[in-house]
């Protein structure tokens, strides 16, 4: 995961000559940026350049990615009536532009390729919301003032889902990862009631796709074990717990992917070996994806990176 190419030089570059979305919509040039940092770097798997939110474009709410502000929704799902009036995907004809990047990249590269989409809680908080939101109080109270209305939401983005990520396995996917990168904002009984049954929906229509499916979430360490009934073959977490803590907690037979701070990355080198190498450590050598908690930030140094990269392939398990 490396959110925001935006460290990268010659993403930059690209980006002074088209726009994100035009980037994401034209596969030649989705399949350039997805390759961009994988020779500099020499990590041994590579992400779709996508977003989370292409698929709300489709679904009537609109899309917008202001400089600077990060995604706008300008038309957000408040009440029944607009959720209703949310048109269902056809994915094939809507979003093949990320099928068209994925054939593109595999035929590039001899490193497993990720696909990926938003989980149903993270989505609907953006359509809910209309952008970023730090409380998610709108969210919320549509959880708890107009519960049918939440769920006839969440089900429908469900829906498109499934058929998103079944489009990508079919386009040349080898592993799906599902962001709820928002979803720690809930209490563990919220995410009971409210999410897992919806995310659990998600997992469990992809059961028989073929690949594996990282459950991904942050802010998350409180309820893992309800994130883990939820599904996916792979748990992926954050740095707000330790890897012995949650292997002990989600059983040792639990494949898990995680969890360094992306800030540890501005680091100096000696304490980013200290945190690489303690996470290696806890996770145990078996069953463990080195990954960063959450996406990298914009400014961390390159060099960094591919030290981490460097790290993690030289260590020696004892
Ligand atoms: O150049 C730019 O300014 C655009 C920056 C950017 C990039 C490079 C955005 C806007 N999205 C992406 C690509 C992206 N997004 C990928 C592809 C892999 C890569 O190239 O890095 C992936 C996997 C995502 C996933 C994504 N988008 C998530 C989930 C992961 C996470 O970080 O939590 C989320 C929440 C988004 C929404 C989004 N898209 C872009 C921004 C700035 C945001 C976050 C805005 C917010 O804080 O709400």
């Amino acid at each position: 995961m490396r959110q925001a190419g935006r460290y990268m030089r010659v993403y930059r570059d690209l980006k002074e000559k088209h726009t994100f979305l035009e980037m994401c919509k034209t596969p030649e040039l989705a399949c350039e940026v997805t390759l961009q940092p994988l020779d500099v770097l020499g990590v041994d798997a590579a992400i779709i350049f996508a977003d989370i939110l292409l698929p709300l474009e489709p679904m009537g709410t609109g899309l917008e990615f202001s400089a600077g502000d990060g995604p706008v929704i300008p038309r957000p799902v408040r009440d029944r009536k607009a959720v209703q009036k949310l048109l269902p995907v056809n994915a094939e004809e809507q979003l093949g532009f990320v099928a068209d990047a994925i054939r593109l990249v595999r035929r590039e590269i001899n490193i497993p390729l990720v696909g990926f989409a938003g989980a149903p809680f993270t989505l609907c908080s953006y359509m809910v919301e209309g952008g970023k939101s730090r409380e998610f109080k709108t969210t919320k109270l549509m959880m708890y003032e107009a519960t049918d209305v939440w769920e006839l939401l969440m089900d429908k983005v469900c829906t498109m889902l499934v058929d998103y990520l079944k489009m990508q396995v079919a386009a040349g996917a080898q592993a799906l990862q599902i962001f709820d990168s928002w979803v720690g904002c809930l209490s563990p009984s919220d995410y009971e009631k409210y999410v897992l049954p919806y995310s659990k929906r998600v997992f469990d229509g992809l059961k028989d796709v073929g690949v594996p499916v990282i459950n991904f979430s942050t802010g998350t360490s409180t309820m893992l074990d309800l994130v883990q009934k939820a599904g996916g073959d792979v748990l992926s977490f954050d740095w707000r717990i330790q890897m012995d803590s949650a292997r002990t907690l989600l059983g040792k037979e639990q494949p898990v992917q995680g969890n360094l701070d992306p800030v540890t990355l501005f680091a100096p080198i000696p304490v980013i070996r200290e945190g690489v190498y303690d996470i290696l450590k806890r996770a145990g050598g078996r069953g463990h994806i080195f990954n960063l908690g959450h996406g990298i930030l914009q400014h961390t140094p390159v060099e960094h990176v591919k030290a981490v990269v460097e790290m993690v392939h030289e260590y020696q398990h004892e």
